[in-house]
């Protein structure tokens, strides 16, 4: 499927407004952007079929991160806690009746970026986790900035927990978005050969080529790209994002899914086309990645 430009169509009534403000770095930083709340049309017709069918709902007024939780975040949450990941772990069998026994050793799923005359692949990292997100023993000195990754759901609530907050629900999660605009132009400049970047996606033929025009292959530092018309960075691309909402079963499996959001880098305009604020896609409750992450939310009367 060629893309070009999505077009947001969904009725939206709110004001948005910053909560919070401060001096902080943008790696460590706790602004979020809050929302009066009102009514929104979740999904669309014109993509893919877990978008559908379209869904009117109300939502109550709720303040959302204005960025992903970067590692230094979650680095200061393990600090002050002690909490070991699930790919530090491994799953808890008895969550997983049935499974395999190689199911629930510590580790988790990189994506192995292609080299000459191959090509990029998912592979199943003993030593990944967040401190580690290559799963090769590199150290995390340049990557604090970046948002935290192989966060399963349960560490993902966890630290939203700690903080006294909640994931967002996937309806405030494409609220946000839809009224802040949120768009990839995929269209290039023929002039300087670049696209007008306002997200971290994969830039040329996946999984074949990546042309790094938006200056990244994998993840991006949370906010390097300009932030959206309420001042929220990076909701499209980058790294997918929990939330809260459990994902409609369907199938045979019996492992609990959840909706994640908003695409990553990994999503290109020939393949897993979801860097747009209706796009969802499940994914395994205890399985986080190195292109999943998440932010977090509470309800703005607190
Ligand atoms: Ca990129
Ligand atoms: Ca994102």
């Amino acid at each position: 499927m060629k893309i070009t430009k999505f077009v947001l169509t969904s009725a939206l009534v709110l004001t948005a407004s910053s909560c919070s403000q401060n001096k902080e770095p943008v790696a460590t930083s706790t602004k979020e952007v809050c929302f009066d709340g009102g009514s929104v049309t979740l999904g669309s017709t014109e993509h893919y079929p877990e978008e559908q069918p379209l869904r009117s709902v109300k939502v109550a007024p709720f303040c959302l991160d204005a960025y992903e939780v970067s590692v230094s975040r979650y680095e200061r949450f393990v600090q002050a806690t002690g909490y070991k990941t699930v790919a530090e772990t491994g799953p808890n069998p008895s969550d997983y009746p049935g499974q395999p026994p190689e199911y629930f050793q510590p580790g988790s799923a990189v994506f192995v970026f292609p080299a000459r005359s191959s090509l990029g692949r998912w592979s199943f990292k003993p030593l990944a986790n967040w401190r580690d997100p290559q799963g090769t023993s590199t150290s995390l000195i340049d990557a604090e900035d970046h948002p935290v990754t192989h966060i399963a759901f349960e560490d993902a609530q966890r630290y939203a927990s700690w903080l006294d907050r909640r994931l967002p629900t996937e309806a405030e999660w494409e609220f946000a978005a839809k009224h802040g605009g949120n768009v990839v132009d995929l269209s290039i400049d023929e002039r300087t050969g670049k696209r007008n970047v306002s997200a971290n996606i994969w830039d040329g033929e996946f999984p074949i080529f990546n042309t790094k025009l938006d200056g990244y292959a994998g993840t991006s530092p949370i906010g390097s790209y300009v932030p959206d018309v309420n001042g929220v960075y990076d909701l499209l691309g980058n790294v997918w994002e929990w939330t809260a909402d459990t994902y409609d079963k369907k199938g045979a499996s019996t492992i609990e899914k959840h909706v994640i959001k908003g695409g990553s880098h990994l999503c290109a305009s020939n393949f897993c086309a979801r860097f747009r604020p209706e796009a969802r896609q499940p994914q395994e409750h205890g399985l986080g990645t190195s292109h999943i992450g998440f932010r977090t939310a509470r309800d703005k009367h607190q």
